[in-house]
């Protein structure tokens, strides 16, 4: 089959081949023929060595396709079902699962970034995030695959899988934003547009989008962003929107210290600052000993947006069926698996939102 090889961390150019092949799935296992996969920018970060990534390997962990093969012991999926692959397969019996937070599960998604599910000829290729949906195939966990009505086109579902669960995840389940709420988000790519429509489906009364480039201003603001500034502009909008007191809720959707101070900034005492953006292991964000406790600010992780996925996945369909979530108007670009590097030079460029890659 075609796919595209990260042959080593700190390539700007995935290899297109097509001798690559998946592994034959173990009984607990299913082989999904990808029909669409998004370009997602922790792609471009597993890449450049900004997130943990094995090579060589598949990048791509943003998707949706088709059952092809099931294992001897899997009997709740069938070919031609129509899925949601997920990087976090919940496996359902551990403390986290049972604690009701299977997205930090670590079962399968430790054993799936170790383990090399590709083969080009004899060389073994790993999946990022346990993935890889820059190929024709994949195999995955049974838990990792959530099966959706035939007739959610390929596209959106494969949104679903990152960007958007991600961000509307961050603002419903992990910050749990309530009508009216004042909520300021920091970065417009994927997961932030994605953030502002979580905030908007929220019901917040106010929702500052933050990007250094202007051209994202007026994207933002058709997502549900009611106002729109660069960075510079933010003190001004806080000041006019907020009397400086803050925002309720402040989401960092880009993960760099500079954005997760601002985000810290721009919160008001006792409001909740939420760090949603993938940064790198090596850098590190300063907080005074005494603001952390005089400001009573509540410092939030959200990880895949807190998901539940067997719940959540649902939930973003149902709201993209009842015209709550844009998930079309995303969608800034399609191209085939042949332009995949065109695809990541343009997302390099920034201003595109997302791009998916469709497979027939
Ligand atoms: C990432 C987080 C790290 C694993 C891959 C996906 N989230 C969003 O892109
Ligand atoms: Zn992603």
């Amino acid at each position: 089959m075609k796919a595209a090889v990260l042959n080593a961390i700190g390539d700007d150019k995935l290899e297109l081949r097509d001798d690559v092949t998946t592994i034959d799935p173990e009984p607990h296992q299913v082989r999904i023929r990808v029909r669409a996969t998004g370009i997602c920018h922790s792609d471009l970060s597993a890449m450049n060595g900004t997130l943990p990534a094995l090579a060589p390997g598949i990048v791509g962990h943003e998707g949706a396709g088709e059952v092809v093969e099931v294992g001897s012991a899997v009997t709740d999926l069938a070919p031609g079902d129509h899925v949601v692959v997920s990087f976090v397969p919940p496996c359902g019996n551990c403390p986290a699962c049972f604690r009701g937070q299977p997205h930090l599960c670590g079962v399968h998604a430790i054993k799936a970034f170790m383990e090399p599910r590709f083969k080009a000829g004899e060389q073994p290729l790993f999946g990022f995030a346990g993935l890889g949906t820059f190929a024709e195939e994949l195999v995955v966990p049974r838990e990792g695959a959530v099966k959706i009505d035939d007739d959610v086109p390929f596209e959106i579902a494969a949104l679903v899988a990152c960007g958007v669960l991600t961000g509307v995840g961050a603002v419903i389940n992990t910050a749990r934003v309530e009508p009216g709420a004042r909520v300021v988000v920091i970065g417009c790519g994927g997961v932030g547009i994605s953030t502002i429509q979580g905030a908007r489906v929220a019901g917040a009364s106010t929702i500052v989008a933050v990007d250094p480039l202007v051209e994202k201003h007026d994207v933002a603001k058709r997502f549900g962003a009611t106002h729109a500034t660069t960075p510079e502009g933010l003190q001004e909008l806080n000041a006019q929107l907020t009397a400086s007191e803050g925002f309720d809720y402040a989401f960092d959707v880009v993960g760099a210290p500079v954005t997760i101070r601002n985000a810290f900034d721009v919160a008001r005492r006792g409001g909740t600052v939420v760090v949603v953006g993938a940064g790198r292991a090596d850098q590190m964000v300063q907080f005074s000993a005494q603001e952390l406790f005089l400001h009573e600010k509540r410092i939030l992780g959200s990880f895949y947006g807190s998901a539940t996925i067997r719940r959540d996945y649902r939930r973003m369909l149902d709201l993209w069926k009842a015209g709550r979530l844009d998930i079309e108007g995303m969608i800034s670009r399609r191209i085939t698996l042949a332009d995949i590097n065109d695809g990541l030079q343009a997302l390099r460029g920034g201003t595109l939102i997302r791009q998916v890659v469709t497979f027939d």
